[in-house]
């Protein structure tokens, strides 16, 4: 970060967080019902401090070579924002990634739909699905000699679009704002059912796999990388079912899957263009059924824990495949990908959108 950056990114904390925010102490969010949920300084942290570095990056962009050198050589904007043409607001919404509403509904339901969320990206996720593939990369996990269940687990050691994806602000912002930081990439998966003939996911709570000490401190973001219907098998979730703990057997229909067998009467399909996005607490109920479209359905997912909430031997296991996402531990992903992630997003999306 320059000096400049940093300075307007001091500014615009100053500007943009009003004087209540800066000072709450870091509080328990409150879960269940429809409590409202603490802000901290945590919070503020780890939430806007992207948002005000992005509104910083755009400022120094509209700013000319003369009110670079005069502000660079003044070392301060305080008290000065008239004399640079910095405008005193930028829009308020950039700073939250969801809003109050939208965190409540998730600790009362254990999802949230957010239905137009990377739908500027999907095409890049498309392409790289479809690349992956042709590597010959995917497994087929289906028992069945008629249905496929494709899938290529830790994508982000394959592909540096969704390695870098998931250091982008957007994807921090969104898990920050749901469980804190800091947190860690858990595990990671792409899901291709073929057209016709793929395989449902069966019902499961991943917490049948591995358990955390909250539920709500572990989410799941799946994106819909083609569209999502019923037809095509899109996620379906039994709201509020992360509160419960169902017996699991292996699923007779797919290698390596355990399943249940919950009251489907509650379930609601998440229909969804592609680039939209379902995030859920962990321990949620939820399916995917078979495609029986005429088109392809794939799907990405990531697992994110707040790191405090992990049982130990989860960060112990594999870790390579701990990604440090949030916090003390996060190296930008130079310890997980051997390069610094932080910037890697804005290159890579603005160089395969050119
Ligand atoms: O997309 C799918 O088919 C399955 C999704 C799933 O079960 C998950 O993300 O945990």
């Amino acid at each position: 970060m320059s000096d400049l950056h940093s300075l307007l990114v001091n500014y615009l904390a100053e500007e943009l967080l009003d004087e209540e925010e800066r000072n709450i102490p870091v509080k328990e969010v409150q879960h269940n019902e429809d409590k409202t949920y603490g802000i901290g300084k945590s919070y503020i942290r780890t939430v806007r401090r992207p948002a005000v570095m992005e509104a910083a990056e755009k400022l120094l962009q509209t700013m000319s070579k003369q009110e670079k050198e005069s502000l660079q050589k003044r070392g301060s904007l305080r008290g000065q924002s008239a004399a640079v043409a910095v405008p005193r607001r930028v829009d308020e919404g950039a700073l939250r990634a969801l809003s109050p509403e939208q965190v409540t509904q998730f600790f009362r339901d254990g999802y949230l739909l957010l239905p137009d969320a990377f739908c500027e990206y999907v095409h890049l996720f498309k392409a790289e699905m479809s690349r992956l593939y042709a590597e010959g990369l995917f497994g087929n996990i289906s028992k069945s000699d008629t249905r496929k269940a494709l899938n290529l687990p830790q994508v982000t050691t394959k592909s540096r679009l969704f390695s870098s994806f998931v250091f982008s602000r957007a994807v921090r912002g969104l898990i920050a704002d749901l469980i804190g930081s800091p947190f860690f990439l858990h595990l990671d998966q792409i899901f291709l059912k073929p057209a016709r003939t793929g395989l449902g996911t069966a019902w499961h709570q991943d917490s049948a796999y591995y358990q955390i000490d909250n539920n709500l401190r572990g989410v799941s973001l799946w994106i819909a990388i083609d569209k999502a219907t019923r037809e095509s098998g899109t996620l379906e979730l039994i709201p509020g079912s992360y509160k419960q703990t169902l017996p699991h057997a292996p699923d007779p229909e797919a290698n390596l899957l355990l399943r249940c067998y919950p009251d489907e009467a509650a379930s609601v399909p998440c229909e969804l263009p592609p680039g939209g996005a379902v995030l859920f607490a962990y321990g949620m109920v939820h399916c995917t059924r078979n495609n029986s479209s005429a088109n392809d359905r794939g799907s990405v997912a990531f697992h994110f824990f707040h790191s405090d909430y992990a049982k130990k031997d989860l960060l112990t296991q594999n870790t390579q495949y701990r990604v440090h996402v949030e916090g003390p531990l996060s190296t930008n992903g130079v310890s997980e990908y051997n390069e610094s992630m932080e910037h890697v997003w804005d290159l890579e999306y603005a160089k395969r959108r050119a």
